[in-house]
Formats: structure tokens, C-alpha cells, sequence
């Protein structure tokens, strides 16, 4: 069969309309946000039914066709990048919830569900879906269990795994499994559903997910905190974990304060100048509780570890100290930045960051780099970004000659190479320094069980 008569049989699957192949559908829904590798998808799939799913797996395997799980297209690490004509399916038209159980606190979801959907159905419910990050407007929850993404509340609710209380898959073989079918207790063997969280689609689809949802928290109250040096950060973070149930921990560099204030929509913390913040959250459940919040602060200046320092009034104030974080990525977004998302135990972190920020400065003399990140579960953002006169591909290239010393370093604590955006087409060379040889032979044999004709998104997290 020629490639046309493939994609005429393709057709044949799905709904009418529901394949394209115009240039510049195959442009927008071969990529994600990252920047290194161009789009080169032979169509796209939309079906609307697990069955449609079925059907395009099987068509798959009978001609030997790659296919590429598609999202909201957030992600960072090329896991949902179609660069070598595979058949990008994406999940836009299986974008339904069920009722919310409000007894055993779980809701249906199809892979499609964006994740702002999930949480404000929750709040409508009085209820809540914990896993938050900046792209939570756009990302699905198909792409969120793909990577087990992480996000800003990790510290008090953990990553998207923890929310998962069922799944079914498409095996890569056309097999419907249903995992865990929603029970809290289910000792019965090996369980294939945590198999399937953050495997980014290399082992199946995703095509219903039944997640699980918690109380509402109640008057979040946020304080961001600037600091004199990096050393006095987890000083803060210690201080503070002792008095209070923390639900989020994140820090910024001044650089990158000074790149969301040059956007003039976000007003600044407060007016005294400081290398490094923190923007520390709970829920202010009682005066009691402010109370010891504002004391544990009154502390932290006494100790010198903190400078000055600001707590939300109102929920219009939270939003506004939360901007000064989540609008970060967004707003260097243009500067073509290279990327990494590391991580070790929170007690290495000091020791951790000051090599990596030496490597760092001895490696990038010449170029900006804005630290930030979820440092109250042990992850960092670093980004480099690009020179204005320096073309990307020089740019990429002098960033990866310095992975090596990064990465060594990563290894050398035990940390991860990738700690919440995934390993995609961005990461994989570097697996071996998280993975061992044998782990990464045992998780090449679980692929072939999956989908032993290697059709499920090939090339992503080790090459084919
Ligand atoms: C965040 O924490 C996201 O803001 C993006 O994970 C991180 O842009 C990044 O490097
Ligand atoms: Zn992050």
C-alpha cells in the first residue's frame, strides 16, 4: 500500500473531517513548546471514542506506522514532537468529564480534559484538583499523566501520580486495560496503572482517567520573602515547615523578578532589592495561624536570612504574589531559553545548587541565567538564555557542551536529570545518568510487552 492509501484508510476510522494533513495543522500539532527540533508529522487524528483509538492503534501496527500521543502541546521536553512523519493523535475531541462522586471524591476524565476544566469543576464541588502549574489553561490531563507532571503545590500534594485513581489504556498492541478500577486498596499484583503514568505515551494511550480530587483548602495565604544569598533560603524553608503545613515552597532569582516586572502588568513584592525570594503558601486557617506565620518571619529577619518580606491581604494580593512566580517561563519564553529541570533530596540542595551555579558561571561567562523553581521538593530551573545576536543552533550547541559537567554533577547526588517535564526527545541521551544500564534494559523490555511493534511514540525517553 502506498502512504496515501494508508491515510486514505486512516480516514476510515474516525469521524468525517477528523484527519488532517494541511501544512499548517501538521506545523501546530507536531510540536510542543520546546524549540530544538522541527515538526515533520504526516497527519492528524482525532478520534472521539476509545474505539477510534482501538482502531488507529490497530491500523497502526498493521502498516507499521508511528504514532505520537498529542495534548495541549505544553510540554518541555519534545515528548509530544512528531519530527519523522508519524500520525500525531491528538486527544482535543475526547475533552468530557463524568459527574463528580463527591462520596469516594474521584471524576472521570477523558484525556482531553484541559486541567483548569478538572479544577473548577472540583470547585464547583467545593472540592479541589491540587496538581497547578502556569500552563494549567491549556494543559490536558492525557499530557499531565503522560509526564506525572508536577507543578507548584508538589510539596503538600504530590506529583500527578497521587491523583490517578484509575486508568484506562490502548495498549500499544490495541488492547483495553482497565487499571485499578478506582479503588483506594487493591493488592492484587503489579500495578500497570503507575506503569502508564509517566511513560509519555511510549507504552499506550490513555483514554479515560478517573482522578481524584480533595477538600477545598481554605483562605490560601501566600508571603514572599526576599533573601541576601541563596545560603538562607532553606534556613526559610526549615523555619517555617516547623510551624506550619506548607502548601507550596517556590523560589526566583532577582534576574528573574527583574524579567516579570519589565512586563509592567505585575507589581512588585515590595521595594527593597534582593538577590533571591521565596513565595511560601498556606492555608491561614485561623488567626492563630497567621499569627505564627508572622512570627516565624519576624524570626527569620532576626536571623538575617530574610530582608524584607510581604503576606496576602486577599485573594486578588495572592494572585498577584503568585504572578511574580508562575509568570517566569512565560516571560522569557521569547528568549529561546535552554532549559534544565533537576532535582536531588531537599537536604542537598545548597551543597547542589553551589556546583551547578559554578559550573554554570564558569561555563555561560556571557550569558543570562535566571534560576527559579519548586525548591521546597528538591527542584530547580535553570535556564540559559539565548544572546539576541546568537543564532539558536550555535546557541543549543554551546548549552549541550556543558550538559556533560551538569549532568555528572546530577549524578554525583543522586539527583534526576529531569524532574517533572519528562525525558521526550530533550533528554534521553542524558537518561544513563538518573538510570542504570540494567534499569534501562528492563524498561526496554516492558516496551516491547506494550508494543512490540514500536509504534507508540518511537524515539522518546530512549532511542529506537
Ligand atoms: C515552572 O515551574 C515550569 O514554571 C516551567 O515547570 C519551568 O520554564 C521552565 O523551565
Ligand atoms: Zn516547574
Amino acid at each position: 500500500m502506498t502512504h496515501s492509501a494508508f491515510l486514505e484508510e486512516l480516514h476510515t476510522l474516525v469521524d468525517p473531517g477528523k484527519v488532517l494533513t494541511d501544512a499548517d495543522s501538521l506545523e501546530a500539532y507536531g510540536k510542543d513548546w520546546t524549540k530544538q527540533f522541527a515538526p515533520a508529522p504526516s497527519a492528524i487524528v482525532f478520534p472521539k471514542t476509545t474505539e477510534q483509538v482501538q482502531a488507529i492503534v490497530r491500523w497502526a501496527n498493521t502498516h507499521k506506522v508511528a504514532l505520537v500521543p498529542s495534548g495541549g502541546r505544553t510540554g518541555l521536553s519534545a515528548a509530544a514532537v512528531a519530527t519523522n512523519g508519524e500520525v500525531v493523535v491528538s486527544f482535543d475531541y475526547m475533552n468530557k468529564t463524568g459527574a463528580v462522586n463527591t462520596v469516594d471524591r474521584t471524576v472521570v476524565c477523558q484525556p482531553g480534559v484541559i486541567t483548569k476544566q478538572l479544577q473548577n469543576l472540583a470547585k464547583d464541588h467545593d472540592l479541589y484538583y491540587p496538581v497547578d502549574f502556569a500552563s494549567s489553561g491549556s494543559s490536558q490531563i492525557g499530557g499531565n499523566i503522560g509526564t506525572n507532571a508536577g507543578g507548584i503545590k508538589v510539596i503538600r500534594y504530590g506529583m500527578t501520580r497521587n491523583w490517578v485513581a484509575g486508568l484506562k489504556v490502548v495498549t500499544g498492541k490495541g488492547d483495553l486495560l482497565e487499571l485499578n478500577k478506582d479503588l483506594i486498596k487493591n493488592a492484587t499484583g503489579y500495578d500497570l496503572r503507575q506503569l502508564f503514568i509517566g511513560a509519555e505515551g511510549t507504552l499506550g494511550f490513555v483514554v479515560e482517567a478517573t482522578m481524584r480530587l480533595d477538600r477545598a483548602p481554605k483562605n490560601l495565604t501566600a508571603m514572599v520573602l526576599g533573601t541576601p544569598d541563596f545560603d538562607s533560603i532553606m534556613p526559610v524553608l526549615h523555619a517555617f515547615r516547623g510551624k506550619l503545613d506548607l502548601t507550596a515552597f517556590e523560589f526566583f532569582s532577582d534576574k528573574a523578578l527583574a524579567k516579570v516586572m519589565a512586563r509592567g502588568d505585575v507589581p512588585p513584592p515590595f521595594t527593597t532589592e534582593c538577590p533571591f525570594y521565596a513565595l511560601l503558601e498556606f492555608e491561614a486557617t485561623t488567626e492563630q495561624v497567621s499569627n505564627e506565620a508572622l512570627a516565624t518571619f519576624e524570626h527569620c529577619v532576626e536571623q538575617g536570612w530574610v530582608i524584607d518580606g510581604v503576606m496576602s491581604q486577599s485573594e486578588q494580593q495572592l494572585a498577584n504574589l503568585w504572578k511574580l512566580r508562575e509568570y517566569i517561563s512565560e516571560t522569557i519564553s521569547h528568549r529561546t531559553p535552554y532549559k534544565n529541570d533537576i532535582s536531588v533530596t531537599v537536604a542537598q540542595v545548597p551543597a547542589f545548587l553551589k556546583e551547578i551555579d559554578a559550573i554554570v558561571s564558569e561555563s555561560y561567562p556571557d550569558f543570562e541565567v535566571v534560576w527559579y523553581g519548586h525548591i521546597g521538593d528538591g527542584n530547580l530551573h535553570l535556564n540559559i538564555l539565548k544572546p539576541e545576536d546568537l543564532d539558536k543552533e550555535a546557541f543549543f550547541a554551546k548549552c549541550v557542551s556543558v550538559n556533560k559537567a551538569v549532568f555528572e554533577t546530577v549524578q554525583k547526588y543522586n539527583g534526576s536529570i529531569s524532574a517533572e517535564h519528562g525525558v521526550g526527545l530533550v533528554k534521553r541521551d542524558y537518561l544513563n545518568y538518573s538510570r542504570s544500564e540494567a534499569e534501562i534494559q528492563y524498561m526496554k523490555a516492558l516496551k516491547a510487552v506494550f508494543d512490540p511493534n514500536g509504534i507508540m511514540n518511537p524515539g522518546k525517553i530512549f532511542a529506537v
